[in-house]
């Protein structure tokens, strides 16, 4: 919507969640994240780029409820097969086009081989400029990338609850590792309006 930019959503996002994501705003935050058209003005100033993997930049840590990051995918760049436990990723692509493939959530004892089982692929899906996903464990697990051997991919991504680690699955073996989600920049500090208390 026009005039509606990355600081006006952050600050509706501050205001929907300002009791935390509940059963009944799930969609409110869909919807604001939806109405946000992307504007490379908005966020062009904070995104970083590695030759090595994706970036994470966070943008607000919403009192403790949720995390609002950008993640910037370079040429061919995509995450391990992973969860976000217990929490609801909502995820807007910003640039370019993400990939998405859904695996199912790996269930140890009715795999029978002593190695491991393959992970199960569910579903598969590209995300173009302004599309917001919605995942939570209970649709599965997954691996996002930006499979462009051209064109840079930058996703804004609100976890909520926010979370420092989670898990990532071994491909052939559906082998469950835990890692730790660090940042690459925060700009945490700029945010927001008259909300902000943390
Ligand atoms: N969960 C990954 C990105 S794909 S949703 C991350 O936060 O790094
Ligand atoms: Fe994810």
């Amino acid at each position: 919507m026009e005039g509606y930019n990355l600081e006006n959503l952050q600050s509706d996002l501050r205001i929907e969640l300002v009791n935390g994501l509940t059963g009944e705003n799930v969609e409110s935050v869909k919807e604001l994240m939806s109405r946000y058209k992307s504007d490379p003005q908005d966020w062009k100033d904070m995104e970083k780029w590695s030759d090595i993997k994706y970036t994470r930049t966070l943008l607000d840590k919403g009192n403790g409820h949720y995390n609002l990051m950008i993640l910037c995918w370079n040429v061919g760049q995509e995450s391990p097969i992973h969860n976000h436990p217990n929490s609801h990723c909502f995820m807007k692509t910003l640039e370019g086009v993400v990939h998405e493939e859904l695996y199912r959530k790996p269930d140890m004892t009715s795999c029978q081989c002593s190695c491991g089982c393959k992970m199960e692929k569910i579903g598969d899906r590209d995300y173009a400029v302004n599309d917001v996903a919605l995942i939570t464990d209970k649709d599965g697990v997954h691996r996002v990338g930006n499979r462009s051997h051209v064109d840079r991919a930058v996703t804004l991504h609100l976890y909520s609850p926010p979370f420092t680690t989670c898990h990532k699955y071994d491909d052939d073996t559906s082998k469950e590792t835990e890692v730790p989600m660090g940042f690459d920049q925060d700009f945490s500090s700029r945010c927001c309006s008259t909300t902000c208390s943390s």
